[in-house]
Order: C-alpha cells, then sequence, then structure tokens
C-alpha cells in the first residue's frame, strides 16, 4: 500500500515521515525533496508467533510513504501531480507555535491550512473533471453511448460536489456510478488522515486536541480521520534505542508512538486486517481488507495459492500462541478448515492448502 505525505511548507511533513520509515533525512534542500520510504507495521502479536517457530524470518506487513516537497503555492500542482498512484492521502497541519519555524501564511491557524488545502485538491479534480466533460460532451453529440452517458451524469455529480466546496471522498456515489468514472485518480476522493502536528508541551493531553484547537470540523467526516502527534519528539524518539525511547515516551507522558497510532488510524480508515502465516521459515504478516474471502487472502500470498485453492486451515493467534503448537491447538479443536469463501478475521493465523 502506498500513502502520500502533504502539507503547506515546513509543517511537519519529513518529520512524520522521519517517524514513519525511521529514516534519517537531512541536508541542505534535502529536507524540502520528495522522499519514499518503508515503514513496518508494528505488530506485537508477531513476535508472539515467532517465539513458537523460531524462525529464519519475521516479516511485518509494510506501507510505503511518499513525502512530497515543494508544495508552495507556485508549485502545489506539480507536487500533488506525483500523488496519482496514492491510496490514501496523511495531510499534516502544523498546530505547534514556534517563532524560528516560519510559515507561510504567516500565522497559525490549522483549520485554515486544512481548508485551503483541500480546495487545492478539489480544484485539481474539477480541472479533470470539467477537461473530461468537454470531450465527453463532444462524443456523445457524435453517437449515443449508454457508458458515456452514465460518465456524463456522474462527473456532473462530482462536479456539482467540487463546486459546493466539498471533496469527492464524501460523495454518495452507487458501485455502477464509482464504477464509470474508476479510471479517474480523483485527488479529493482520496482517504485523508489529518495528521495534527503538536508542539512538545502537549504531549501528554493528545486526547484533546481536537478540542482545544478548535478542529472539530475535521472530525466525523467520511472517509477522513484526525490523528494529533507530536512531530518533533516523535521524530527524536524513532532515532533511540527502543528502551531509551521507551523511558522518554513515558517522561512525556504518552503511552505509545505515534507510529502505532498512525498506522493503526491508517488501517481502520481504509477498512484493512492483518492476517498471518506461521511456520519455521517465515512468521509473516499480510494485510487484506475486511470482508475479504480466504481466496482473495490467499492471492495476497501468491496468484498460484490462488488459483490452486483447495482449503484454508485456521486457527486464532492467541489460541495457538496459549496451545503452544499447531498440533496442540488441533487437538483442542482450535483449528478450523474452511473454504475460498471464509471471511479472513484480524488476527487469523491460516495455513493455505493448495494444489500446484
Ligand atoms: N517546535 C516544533 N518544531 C517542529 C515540529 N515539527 C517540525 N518542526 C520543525 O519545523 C521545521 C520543518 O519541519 P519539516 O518536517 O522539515 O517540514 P516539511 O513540511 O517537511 O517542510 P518542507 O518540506 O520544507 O515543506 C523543522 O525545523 C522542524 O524541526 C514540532 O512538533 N515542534
Ligand atoms: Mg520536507
Amino acid at each position: 500500500m502506498e500513502a502520500g505525505i502533504i502539507g503547506l511548507p515546513q509543517v511537519g511533513k519529513t518529520t512524520l515521515f522521519r517517524i514513519l520509515t525511521k529514516a534519517h533525512v537531512e541536508g541542505k534542500g534535502g529536507a524540502s525533496a520528495t522522499h519514499v520510504g518503508v515503514a513496518k507495521v508494528p505488530e506485537p502479536r508477531l513476535l508472539e508467533l515467532a517465539k513458537l517457530y523460531n524462525p529464519k524470518k519475521v516479516t511485518y506487513a509494510t506501507v510505503n510513504y511518499v513525502d512530497l516537497g515543494g508544495m508552495q503555492k507556485e508549485r502545489m500542482r506539480e507536487a500533488l501531480a506525483q500523488l496519482r498512484e496514492v491510496e490514501v492521502i496523511a495531510h499534516v497541519i502544523r498546530v505547534f507555535q514556534d517563532a524560528s519555524v516560519p510559515h507561510s501564511e504567516g500565522r497559525i491557524d490549522p483549520l485554515r491550512d486544512a481548508t485551503n488545502l483541500d480546495l487545492e485538491l478539489m480544484l485539481s479534480d474539477h480541472d479533470q473533471i470539467v477537461r473530461r466533460l468537454e470531450r465527453v460532451e463532444k462524443d456523445l453529440k457524435k453517437k449515443r453511448d449508454p457508458a458515456l452517458e452514465l460518465e456524463k451524469t456522474v462527473l456532473e455529480k462530482c462536479k456539482a460536489q467540487l463546486e459546493a466546496e466539498k471533496p469527492l471522498r464524501e460523495v454518495e456515489l452507487t458501485s455502477e456510478e464509482r464504477k464509470s468514472i474508476g479510471g479517474f485518480l480523483f485527488l479529493s476522493a482520496r482517504p485523508v488522515l489529518y495528521v495534527l502536528n503538536l508542539g512538545d508541551e502537549e504531549a501528554d493531553k493528545l486526547d484533546t486536541a481536537v478540542e482545544r484547537h478548535k478542529l472539530g470540523a475535521l472530525q466525523g467526516k467520511k472517509n477522513a480521520a484526525v490523528v494529533p502527534i507530536c512531530g518533533r519528539l516523535e521524530a527524536e524518539l524513532a532515532e533511540m534505542e527502543e528502551k531509551e525511547a521507551a523511558e522518554l515516551l513515558a517522561s512525556y507522558g504518552l503511552k505509545e508512538p505515534g507510529l502505532n497510532r498512525l498506522i493503526r488510524a491508517t488501517y481502520d480508515l481504509l477498512g484493512l486486517i492483518q492476517f498471518f502465516t506461521a511456520g519455521e521459515p517465515e512468521v509473516r504478516a499480510w494485510t487484506v481488507h475486511k470482508g475479504d474471502p480466504a481466496v482473495k487472502a490467499a492471492g495476497v500470498i501468491h496468484s498460484d495459492i490462488e488459483r490452486g485453492f483447495i482449503r484454508a486451515e485456521v486457527v486464532r493467534w492467541n489460541d495457538l500462541v496459549a496451545a503452544g503448537s499447531i498440533a496442540a491447538a488441533k487437538e483442542k479443536a482450535q483449528v478450523r478448515l474452511e473454504g475460498k469463501e471464509y471471511v479472513v478475521q484480524e488476527g487469523d493465523v491460516i495455513l493455505f492448502r493448495h494444489s500446484g
């Protein structure tokens, strides 16, 4: 999965990128450039499973992050063009006060910033829709085409939504309507995580950050979520030894690293869950969508396993850990045989039986 980090200049995008990917980014001009990095999805259950198998390899699920640079007004369009492929957007909003870090609009106003950048996404979509509509109308004059008629209706609906200054992620479409515009990668249609970048002094008050900064308007929207973090502090933590980091975390009153909360929020927002495969060669976490059937989960591992799917042997990870081995879990009748249509549950440990 790929996520794009956006935000006005100097709001903490690269800082967030460092937290997520634990990459050290610095150097002249470097901080404003575009970076691509991989974040491991924190998963303590994987280590519990590894204790049973003593595997050669433990593999975490990963999320790729793109940290966009150059989001000054005059270069915004260019920067946003790099976002076409991402599945979800992390939109960093500056809340922290720091006179030594200049703000592009002069004054700290998180809601204004969030709204303005959202508008940029909408403008970019609006441009694309207007251009496409011209084309479609021309073609429809030449000949009738029900598929094109539908596309036109849906594009007009989207255009009206944007003209009401509402992002496409909030528009209600039937699955047929959605399909008719499926080829377009509209930016304001992407689910968004608003990441509030708070000052260090708010570390022990993350729960109430939204109210304190009057950002309620960002909350409770369709396909959007809000996550407060203390960017600079967490970036320091990301570069420390685990034990040292845990101590500092606790001294600031933080219960867990921002990385964990961010990734969890991303999974929730996208409706993603994890399942595990476990054996001596490798204990590994995989990502699927809530509601996906076993055969689709098999396909995430390998298309051969999907094609040759016979059945899935499924056990809850905690049952397996408590039993101590698959054989012991089988004796307790905790290992189920499931077919292609079985809906994978968060935390399932699955062994796929397949032919070929
Ligand atoms: N005081 C304070 N400073 C922060 C915080 N987060 C980031 N900064 C500082 O703000 C400056 C900009 O942070 P970056 O992460 O480079 O911001 P950016 O959005 O990547 O900036 P550009 O790529 O240049 O647009 C740096 O000097 C950071 O140290 C924070 O939570 N508190
Ligand atoms: Mg940067």
